[in-house]
């Protein structure tokens, strides 16, 4: 078993802070991004999408997608449980893990992709205007998210699972999309510091 990573990109930190979360160690073999290593019949060969993360299993079959790499090592590894226990809780969980990922990552990434000089090969073409619509829908879900989280310690509930690690990824690599969060979201800022603090924050 081999994960393709990156150390900068955030899709691939998501499969690492999830993989630290259930102390499951994997041979990584890193991906440079910077130099379209992605785009390289070597990488297209494991990945035709040319997108990291990959989990390449040892049957050869290559696994994309970082939730459904998540997916795969919570179906090994069922503890600690990342994707909730009961029916309700697994539905909650997905419900989280979606609105993190289409109401908040993708505005982000997108407001990064389409603005910032290092993606311009990536991107083709950047449209400026998508960056500039995408940071007030970021900045609008984060509102949205403070309100939830006065509420209760994680997005799903008592518990941390992989819609806080979406989120929270996500709200870390915001900076680098020129998107910053108002400072009255305190609770954000407590889920997000109460995160940061978790060793697999370091993964
Ligand atoms: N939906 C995929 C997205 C994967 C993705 O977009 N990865 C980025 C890095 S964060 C990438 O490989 N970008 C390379 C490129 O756009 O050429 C997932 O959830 O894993």
């Amino acid at each position: 078993m081999k994960l393709y990573d990156s150390a900068f990109a955030p899709n691939p930190r998501r499969v690492r802070m999830f993989l630290a979360e259930k102390g499951i160690a994997v041979p990584m073999q890193a991906v440079d991004l910077a130099s379209l290593q992605q785009k390289a019949p070597e990488f297209s060969a494991v990945n035709p999408l040319q997108r990291i993360p990959a989990l390449a299993l040892d049957s050869g079959e290559v696994l994309t997608e970082s939730v459904a790499i998540c997916r795969y090592f919570e179906e090994l590894q069922p503890a600690p449980p990342l994707f909730g226990e009961s029916a309700l809780e697994k539905a909650r969980v997905e419900m989280w893990q979606r609105r993190a990922e289409l109401e908040f990552f993708l505005p982000i990434a997108q407001a990064f992709r389409h603005s910032h000089p290092a993606m311009r090969e990536m991107e083709k073409p950047q449209i400026a205007e998508l960056a500039q619509t995408s940071r007030p829908r970021a900045v609008a879900f984060a509102r949205f998210l403070d309100a939830e989280l006065s509420q209760r310690p994680y997005l799903a509930g008592e518990t941390f699972t992989i819609a806080d690690i979406t989120a929270f990824v996500a709200a870390e690599f915001a900076r680098f999309a020129r998107i910053t969060f108002p400072d009255e979201l305190v609770h954000l800022a407590r889920w997000r510091a109460g995160i940061a603090a978790r060793p697999s924050a370091a993964a």
